[in-house]
């Protein structure tokens, strides 16, 4: 109805009424800059934080890691999101969308869709620590829907959580896809489910993507694929620790590792020292030695069962109302609300 008018607005101007961005960096995380790089590398067994993957170029490698025929995650979960997303919509009923590692938000529209169906205004809050990705796709989300009121942070999803808490009595689904919670150790994943529920109100949704527990063949493959992607996907962190902190990390040193830990039901993603050599971040102060096949673990991704995932996030106050998976149950969607404080 009103497409032909906003077109006449020029595009700045039609956009600015319905988008800001929020940088998120108090004072205290830039002092502690890079302090998690220094504590990983100056560990027995070196390993650097899943989040350095994710400049602008990490971004678009891990978009490129979506549509790779090997890596299952995206268009799996894609599915049960096209599927379920009017079921979803119907569970929650109006709410403001508030999405950690937004990326693209290609899946989310499969849940704006569906809330637009029902006749709701959108209200949408991407949370990314890319603010290139961010913009770009707060633009193309802009452009296809009508309604839609965005309001990008970018940040950590502490600081986002943190500054959510403060913020809007009104309904609330948080979504976190792409079973990026499988990146966190034990300890993290009570962290950030406990900032997580900090940030809801009692009735409040979370909706939840996993990737679950399937043969060891299968999981490899998808770290492994046969153009490459992931491996500069993983190489490209070491890039941009080079040009966040004046590093001299050679890439040609390192090569890329995925291995399925069966014990653990985690994928373990490594970079190892190809030779002996030393590496210098001088932003940081620190030099590193590396012994010849020395490794760098940069990502763990943990493959789950819905079941112990469900008694997990019950002690934690957060209800299971509905799961969703696929035919072959390779990936779950978790819808829970909060039951207590
Ligand atoms: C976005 C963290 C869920 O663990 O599968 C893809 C990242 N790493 N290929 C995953 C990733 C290598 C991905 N997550």
């Amino acid at each position: 109805m009103s497409t032909s008018y906003q077109e006449k607005l020029t595009e700045p101007f039609f956009h600015q009424q319905r988008l800001n961005f929020e940088y998120l960096l108090d004072t205290k995380a830039a002092n502690d800059e890079g302090q998690d790089i220094i504590e990983g590398l100056n560990r027995t067994l070196k390993t650097l934080p899943p989040r350095y993957f994710y400049d602008g170029k990490g971004s678009q490698l891990f978009e490129q890691i979506c549509e790779l025929p090997e890596y299952y995650p995206t268009r799996t979960e894609a599915s049960i999101l096209a599927q379920y997303a009017p079921d979803i919509a119907e569970v929650t009923g109006k709410v403001k969308l508030i999405e950690l590692g937004s990326g693209s938000s290609t899946k989310t529209r499969l849940l704006l869709d569906a809330y637009q169906a029902l006749g709701y205004p959108l209200s949408y809050v991407p949370i990314d620590v890319s603010g290139s990705i961010l913009e770009d796709s707060a633009y193309s989300l802009l452009r296809d829907y009508s309604s839609l009121e965005i309001k990008g942070l970018i940040g950590t999803y502490e600081q986002a959580l943190n500054q959510l808490k403060l913020s809007t009595q009104e309904p609330k689904l948080v979504i976190f896809l792409g079973s990026t919670i499988g990146n966190f150790s034990d300890l993290e994943c009570d962290r950030f489910i406990n900032l997580v529920t900090s940030s809801l109100a009692i009735g409040d949704y979370f909706l939840l993507g996993i990737d679950l527990q399937k043969p060891t063949e299968i999981l490899e493959a998808a770290y492994n694929d046969s153009q490459g992607i992931t491996a500069d996907f993983n190489l490209n962190m070491l890039c941009h620790l080079n040009k966040r902190f004046q590093g001299n990390f050679e890439l040609n040193f390192f090569q890329h590792q995925a291995v399925y830990n069966e014990v653990d039901c985690q994928i373990e993603m490594y970079l190892t020292s190809r030779e002996s050599h030393q590496a210098i971040l001088k932003d940081l102060n620190l030099l590193v030695d590396f012994r010849q096949g020395e490794t760098i673990l940069t990502e763990i991704s943990r493959k789950f069962n819905i079941s112990q995932m469900k008694t997990y996030l019950h002690s934690q106050g957060l209800k299971l109302i509905q799961s969703y998976t696929d035919d072959q149950e390779w990936f779950g969607l978790l819808l829970c609300q909060k039951s207590f404080n």
